[in-house]
């Protein structure tokens, strides 16, 4: 299939314009930290569930309409200085054949879940241009009607979070059959993590072919995993897929919740820019990971479920914690909370917005 991913690339060059998000990615000085927030498409907006009452998520995900849309709305109702592509992390999954739903009110289940060898059968490569061409038409209708300055990211699950899905065969509490496959038979588990990574690896490559600006890992369960653990399990994979992207100069941003005892073994993989959760000050983060990497984040989403007076003092104590210093990211530690007001959203836009410029001095100088 042909699609425009590499007109909208060559086009971008010519223009010159990088987008803030990349910028702040690369570390470079800015006015202001550029604002997108995880699960900004969907979720919250009143225009979202109107198309959601017609189509279920799959359906919105083959149709690059409707999918470049749902993009779009969140960036043009609060001007947000990102959109992310609307897909899920089982999305490439969904692609090569593995046979799941997306079920209402729970997540990704699947159908048939991994515990063997044999099983490893259905993770065959992804071929994108084959397996999921309309996520890469949708990126390239939505990097056409997107300013230049305003960043796509474009995304994909990472594999311990992908295989949680895939073992549990489902959403889990506690993780115990992941860890159980992890401990009981790791030449299982690392052909696992092995297959996702170059699925991975081979999707995000071409969504950045397509036209997204920089690409987000999704980590968000592998906080459950003890730091030894996850150098022994994780780590690896996530260094191999960003070798193996290394070539495509794009900046890479790795998500996790409760990572704060992970954090220099996450920067150690080669990230660009490492998410951090609400439950971290985000100056302790910073301190902990070295100022050689960005960071993204980091407002309790559950803060916008409480009064202005609590966004704001929250998200003036993020801004200070940042001194300054050129690499952040402005996020919530996770996704929106469903049924978040749409007005608490606003207002923290305009805050962020209008104390821009003061908060980028450091505070010797203020
Ligand atoms: O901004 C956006 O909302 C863009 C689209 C998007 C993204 C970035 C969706 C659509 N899913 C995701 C990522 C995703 N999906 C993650 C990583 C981010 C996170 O931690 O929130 C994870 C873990 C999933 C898996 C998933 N899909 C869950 C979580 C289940 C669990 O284990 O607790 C759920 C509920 C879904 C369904 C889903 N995906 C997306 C939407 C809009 C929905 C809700 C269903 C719907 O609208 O019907």
């Amino acid at each position: 299939m042909l699609y425009l991913g590499q007109e909208n690339r060559e086009s971008k060059l010519k223009t010159d314009i990088t987008p803030l998000l990349v910028k702040a990615a690369r570390r470079e000085q800015l006015d202001r930290p550029p604002i997108w927030f995880m699960r900004q498409a969907g979720r919250v907006l009143p225009e979202y569930r109107e198309i959601r009452k017609k189509f279920d998520l799959l359906s919105i995900t083959r149709n690059s309409d409707l999918a470049a849309e749902v993009t779009l709305q969140p960036v043009n109702k609060f001007d947000l200085d990102a959109a992310i592509i609307f897909a899920d992390i089982v999305t490439p999954l969904h692609g090569i054949g593995i046979e799941l739903d997306i079920v209402e009110g729970v997540g990704p289940v699947i159908a048939n879940p991994v515990n063997s060898c044999a099983d490893l059968n259905m993770l065959r490569e992804i071929e994108p241009n084959e397996d999921v061409p309309y996520i890469l038409d949708s990126l390239s209708r939505v990097r056409k009607s997107l300013p230049s300055d305003k960043a796509l990211i474009g995304f994909a699950g990472a594999p311990f979070t992908l295989a949680t899905y895939l073992i549990e065969g489902g959403p889990s509490r506690n993780y115990s059959k992941t860890k159980s496959l992890m401990y009981s038979d790791p030449k299982l588990w690392h052909e696992l993590m092995i297959r996702l990574s170059r699925i991975i690896a081979s999707y995000l490559r071409s969504q950045v072919t397509a036209g997204a600006d920089i690409v987000q890992i999704f980590d968000s369960w592998v906080g459950w995993l003890s730091p030894s653990d996850y150098s022994k399990y994780v780590q690896p994979y996530i260094e191999k897929i960003i070798q193996d992207i290394s070539d495509i100069d794009t900046p890479v941003i790795y998500f996790g919740t409760g990572t704060s005892t992970l954090l220099r073994l996450i920067k150690d993989t080669g990230v660009d820019v490492v998410g951090i959760d609400w439950r971290i000050p985000l100056d302790e983060a910073w301190a902990k990971l070295g100022y050689d990497v960005a960071v993204q984040g980091n407002l309790d989403p559950a803060a916008l479920l409480g009064p202005f007076s609590v966004i704001e003092s929250k998200t003036n104590s993020i801004i200070e914690c940042t001194n300054g210093r050129p690499g952040h990211i402005f996020n919530l530690g996770h996704g929106f909370i469903p049924n978040t007001p749409l007005e608490s959203i606003e207002f923290l836009v305009d805050l962020l917005r209008q104390s821009g410029a003061k908060s980028m001095q450091p505070t010797s100088q203020r």
